[in-house]
Parts: structure tokens; sequence; C-alpha cells
């Protein structure tokens, strides 16, 4: 059985409010996620037509069923030593990545002051990265910022067979290697569908975050917490 590794912050809550305080500004976010996954185990080859494989990796807040002709139900997102990967679950068919419906908008550097924030300057990330269908590129408008100027970087391995249940692998190289970054998908159905749903709404808008390794800061709380239930657990334990 693959060794993982789960958790998610709900920034709504207090216990990680310093954990999220830390993120990207001035997009809110609204849920920051790690899991770790064996080397190997999630595989997105053409035609494997498994998701099994992803058993065990939480998906964000799923997003409403607006009834668009491409509608983002849930993302799931994973990394093992050398990779991300991503899963799309649909509400809608999307008819697979080739019709390229569908956007990922990937802020590696966590600052909204660098890459694409959309042609309206509707996002609430700059997106350093795009993948559109399975193909990623890297933002090239410089300082303009709502300009749709991309360099092809390469394609992805993906599979997308159903085509409401996706996945795909991303080289964490081809992302510059970061130790975490923000990200909005979008969706070019009848209406366009943004996941998360505020993912429009420029600098007060939410995004999603990712952090490979583990949110420092949530690891220490967790390592706080322990210590705070064995004191506990000691003062309550009866005398000899
Ligand atoms: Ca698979
Ligand atoms: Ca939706
Ligand atoms: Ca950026």
């Amino acid at each position: 059985m693959a060794a993982r590794s789960h958790f998610t912050i709900a920034c709504a809550a207090a216990a990680a409010t310093h954990a999220c305080a830390a993120a990207t500004s001035p997009a809110a976010i609204i849920e920051t996620q790690s899991n770790a996954v064996a080397d190997g185990s999630i595989n997105t080859s053409g035609g494997n037509n498994v998701r099994s494989d992803w058993a065990g990796v939480p998906g964000y807040v799923a997003d409403a069923n607006e009834g668009s002709t491409v509608d983002w139900s849930q993302v799931h997102v994973a990394h093992d030593s050398a990779n991300f990967f991503l899963r799309y679950v649909m509400n809608s068919s999307a008819s697979g990545f080739l019709t390229f419906n569908q956007r990922a908008f990937i802020d590696t550097d966590q600052a909204r002051t660098t890459g694409f924030t959309g042609g309206g300057d509707q996002l609430p990330i700059g997106a350093d990265f795009m993948i559109e269908g399975a193909s990623l590129y890297a933002f090239g408008g410089g300082s303009n910022q709502t300009a749709f100027t991309w360099s092809f970087v390469q394609g992805l391995s993906y599979d997308d067979f159903p085509t409401n249940d996706q996945e795909m692998t991303v080289p964490r190289s081809s992302l510059g290697n970061t130790g975490a970054f923000d990200f909005v998908l979008f969706a070019s159905g009848t209406p366009e569908d943004y996941y998360p749903s505020t993912g429009n709404a420029g600098v007060a808008g939410g995004a999603f975050s990712y952090q490979v390794p583990e949110p420092a800061a949530l690891a220490l709380a967790a390592v706080g917490g322990i210590t705070m239930l064995r004191r506990r657990r000691r003062s309550l334990a009866p005398t000899m």
C-alpha cells in the first residue's frame, strides 16, 4: 500500500489562521492542500481509464453545478518526488482535453504582481503558467498582465476518458520546482465556470493553494497539539 500524507487547511478555521495569513496576497486562499503520494502510484497515461489510483486523495471543496456546458465539480491535486498530478471531476462533460475548454491558471510565485491576471483583470492571482487542455504554457506578457500571451512549454501526460473525470501529470521541474502555488480553474462553456466561483472577482476574489511539503506552520501546530494532549493526559492521570 502506498504511503500517503494528506491534510487540508480550511482557512476559515481559526486553528489555521496563521498558516493562511502567510498565503498569497491579495487573493483570499479558500483552501490549501498537500497530498504526497508514493512515486509511481498515480498513472495518468492515456487510455488507462483508472481513477482508483487516486484513492485517499481528497478533493478541494466542491463547486456547484451551475449548469454550464463545461462545468467544474471538483479538483484533486497530489504530488510525488517528481510530479504534480491533477484530477478534474466535471458535472458536465468537457468533451476531452483536445477541445481546450478547460484552463488551470497557476501562480507559482504566489504573487499577483507577476503573470496573467485575466483579460479583464478578473483573476485573483497572477498566473505564471497555464494548462490549457493538457498543454502547459508559460506567461509571456511580461508587465502587460492582461495580455493573453503564452509560450508553449510542453504537452502533458493525460487520460481524459471518461470525459467527466480526467487526470494529468505535471512535472515539478516544468513549474520551476516551486514548493507552492495558487490556482484558479476556468471552463469556457456556456456560461463560463470559474472554480472557485470567486475566481473571477479580481483582487477581492478567491483561489486555491497547494503546498509541498506540508506547510511548516500547520506541522508545528500539529506537534503542539500532540504535546498539549500528552500534558492533558498526564494531568488527568489518577494519582497512584
Ligand atoms: Ca489513473
Ligand atoms: Ca461548477
Ligand atoms: Ca505570479
